[in-house]
């Protein structure tokens, strides 16, 4: 049986969105990114202490890129045989991991955490994420998926960030209505029930809360990180 540690956050859920669309079964802990992620049994899981953590045996696993690789890798689903359609899906994985992710995750902390207490510093990573949404919605131009015709482990990936853009009070002015095409990728991904099963696993904890373990983890508002 896989274990999953994790929260309902999007680099927790694209591997439960992952699990869910290969159909295998696995077990869910939740970890309470307020303090839990420091605590010396998950630091031996992951000395870099966040989540997402994969177990498969004796196989600990983190970093969501490569966990939804190894899943991928290991059932034969969501990620091309064919080198070059292989290559076009990690290459659009890789966008997510090194470019969305950490541009959206800073603007969530400086827009959410911070409360837009430093403008500028708001801004720069909004027009950055608009900047990287323009470019998703280019590479959509002319196929359905991000690596091309199928839906892969690079969809799973960007899935849960763009989610945001209709659900998180911050990000709602981000531009998703105005790139089409990324929109109608929204609408294509995000019916999959497998997909949506994933988007729910973990349920958030009560908004108070959950927002309280962003702020204490993101912002060392808490007490959880050294100042
Ligand atoms: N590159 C890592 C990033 C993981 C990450 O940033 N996780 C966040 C939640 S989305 C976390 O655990 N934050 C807790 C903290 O920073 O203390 C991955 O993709 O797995």
């Amino acid at each position: 049986m896989l274990e999953l540690y994790s929260d309902a956050t999007p680099n927790g859920l694209k591997v439960s969105i992952a699990l869910e669309e290969m159909e295998l079964e696995y077990t869910t802990h939740q970890i309470y990114l307020g303090g839990m992620q420091s605590t010396p049994e998950f630091t031996d899981l992951n000395p870099n202490q966040k989540i997402p953590v994969l177990v498969d045996g004796d196989h600990v696993l983190t970093e969501s890129g490569a966990i939804l690789i190894y899943l991928a890798k290991k059932t034969g689903k969501f990620l091309p045989q064919d080198p070059k359609a292989r290559s076009k899906t990690i290459e659009a994985l890789m966008f997510q991991m090194g470019s969305l992710g950490p541009m959206f995750g800073q603007y969530l902390v400086f827009a959410a955490a911070w409360q837009n207490k430093f403008p500028d510093v708001t801004n720069r990573y909004f027009s950055e994420v608009s900047r990287i949404m323009g470019v998703l919605n280019t590479h959509l131009e002319n196929q359905d998926y991000l690596a091309g015709d199928t839906y892969t482990i690079a969809d799973m990936a960007v899935a849960p960030w763009i989610r945001l853009c209709t659900i998180h009070p911050a990000c709602l002015d981000l531009p998703l209505e105005q790139n089409a095409n990324l929109k109608a990728w929204w609408d294509r991904v995000s019916v999959r029930p497998a997909t949506q099963r994933g988007f729910a696993n973990p349920a958030p904890f009560p908004p108070e809360k959950q927002f309280e373990g962003f702020v204490k983890a993101v912002v060392g508002l808490g007490d959880i990180h050294p100042k």
